[in-house]
């Protein structure tokens, strides 16, 4: 007889475990084989003040040239799938279709025939941030135009590897693309304070869906893939049991997930209530004769709703949120909401100040996805620790009991609270680029040493963990 404790700590047959990385924070080679600019080259080379450490991804992990060595020790330690991104800019220099660059083309099919080879699925997205320069130039998420743009993109990924890759991820964290419109600091950092947020957050879904129907249409029944966007959410919790608060909380949770989920899954293809609500009100009071947040129109409600074959999760932390109507600063983040954040005493931290360790609030993100959209087949896209450098060593001990307690609580989340999740990817494989956080916040399961030429990956204490784990199937 099985002990049921024993049972309760097992994951199910077919739960898939992988690691997760991104094409600009590992990749480098950013103007080899005729790779085009993307804006994450230009802000980190045009504003190395920016970054915090003055560093770029230039040479990065070096994963262009590594990659076969990359797929080893995957392998090694174990894991199902792994979830990589394709740099846009790497097969369009332009962003554009009628110029495809085919050494662009070979690195990733090489990438794909390695991972098979090893019997690692690969899951790929199509954008992690690094849009074409070019695009930018001409507008951006913000030039409705972009849907076409990313449309051809997805349709020459859906056609060069689409025989060999099944599982595909248009954007990652629409959320993060979106407010580097609103603000100074995260590309294209455009300074669009209260529009450019929602502008962009609007043509990422339209682009997003429009590629979903592409696949559904003309690829889905020769290549049998699945495709979905990867959202990313913190849980909110409420500062005190106040009515308020507590609504204030839910409001987060609408203004973050909600913006982008509800569109996709919700049942009319739209944002949510409250946001019409909110930044309509705000928008009146302003004197504007529209709202700042966009409308769908009926077609564009029914090409989003539904557009996803499975839900993509990406969550790492929480934060605790009052209600504040009185925000007097007008590019405070989250105006528009009407809440101020912050986090708790009793939550233990990492020195990154945004990353506190908050197992509940992992298991609480799946039961409010669960309940807001009804029955998911939730897939955790990326979860993941880190630290500054000087606090991250081989031997991450914080990094493995955060792993722990965070699949501990997503566990009850599927035994106790009968939430559906079928996979979870560690971020990150490797310490990377961290965006304008540079090189010192290390991430990885893996350490590489930055100062070698050769980019010396060594494995951490973690990536056992993660070894024993897979082999067991069990915590
Ligand atoms: C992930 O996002 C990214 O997908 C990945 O590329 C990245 O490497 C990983 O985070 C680790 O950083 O600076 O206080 O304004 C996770 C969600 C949203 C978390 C932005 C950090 C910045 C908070 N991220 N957030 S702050």
């Amino acid at each position: 007889m099985t002990d049921p404790k024993e049972d309760s700590r097992r994951f199910p047959d077919g739960f898939l475990f992988g690691v997760a990385s991104s094409s600009f924070q590992i990749e480098g080679a950013w103007d080899i084989d005729g790779k085009g600019e993307s804006i994450w080259d230009r802000a980190t080379h045009d504003k190395p003040k920016t970054v915090a450490d003055g560093s770029n991804a230039d040479v990065a992990c070096d994963s262009y040239h590594l990659y076969k060595e990359d797929v080893l020790l995957i392998k090694s330690i174990g894991f199902d799938f792994y979830r990589f991104s394709i740099s846009w800019p790497r097969l369009l220099p332009k962003g554009e279709i009628h110029d495809v660059n085919e050494s662009g083309i070979l690195y990733y099919s090489n990438l794909i025939d390695e991972l098979l080879a090893n019997g690692i699925e690969p899951m790929v997205t199509l954008y992690h941030w690094d849009l074409p320069q070019h695009l930018q130039d001409i507008g951006g998420w913000m030039n409705p135009l972009i849907i076409d743009y990313f449309a051809d993109y997805a349709r020459l990924a859906f056609e060069r590897f689409g025989d060999r890759v099944k599982w595909w991820i248009t954007i990652n964290e629409p959320e993060m693309v979106a407010i580097g419109h609103g603000k100074d600091w995260f590309a294209p950092a455009l300074k669009h304070f209260g529009t450019g947020e929602y502008l962009s957050a609007h043509h990422l879904l339209l682009a997003h869906a429009t590629a979903y129907r592409i696949y559904h249409t003309e690829f889905r029944s020769s290549q049998r893939g699945q495709v979905t966007i990867a959202l990313n959410m913190m849980y909110h919790w409420p500062k005190t049991e106040s009515k308020l608060d507590k609504e204030a909380a839910e409001r987060a949770m609408q203004f973050q997930m909600g913006w982008f989920a509800e569109p996709i899954y919700g049942k009319k293809g739209d944002y949510p209530k409250i946001m019409k609500d909110f930044i309509g009100q705000a928008s009146k009071a302003e004197g504007r004769i529209k709202s700042r947040l966009p409308e769908f129109t009926p077609e564009q409600s029914s090409l989003l709703k539904g557009s996803s074959d499975f839900f993509g999760l990406q969550h790492y932390t929480s934060t605790v949120v009052a209600h504040e109507p009185e925000i007097s600063d007008p590019n405070a983040t989250h105006k528009d909401l009407q809440v101020t954040y912050s986090s708790s005493q009793n939550w233990k931290g990492s020195h990154i100040p945004w990353l506190k360790i908050v197992p509940q609030g992992f298991r609480e993100c799946i039961k409010w996805v669960t309940a807001k959209y009804g029955e998911q087949n939730i897939f955790v896209t990326e979860c993941g620790y880190g630290d500054y450098e000087e606090f991250d060593s081989l031997n991450d001990d914080v990094r493995i009991e955060y792993f722990q307690t965070y699949l501990e609580e997503m566990l009850k989340a599927m035994n106790e609270d009968g939430c559906k999740v079928s996979g979870f990817a560690a971020w990150s494989i490797f310490d990377n680029f961290e965006w304008f956080d540079g090189l010192r916040p290390k991430f990885g399961l893996v350490k590489v040493d930055f100062k070698d030429p050769n980019k010396k990956r060594t494995k951490k204490k973690s990536a056992e963990y993660f070894k024993a784990l897979i082999e067991r199937r069990s915590l």
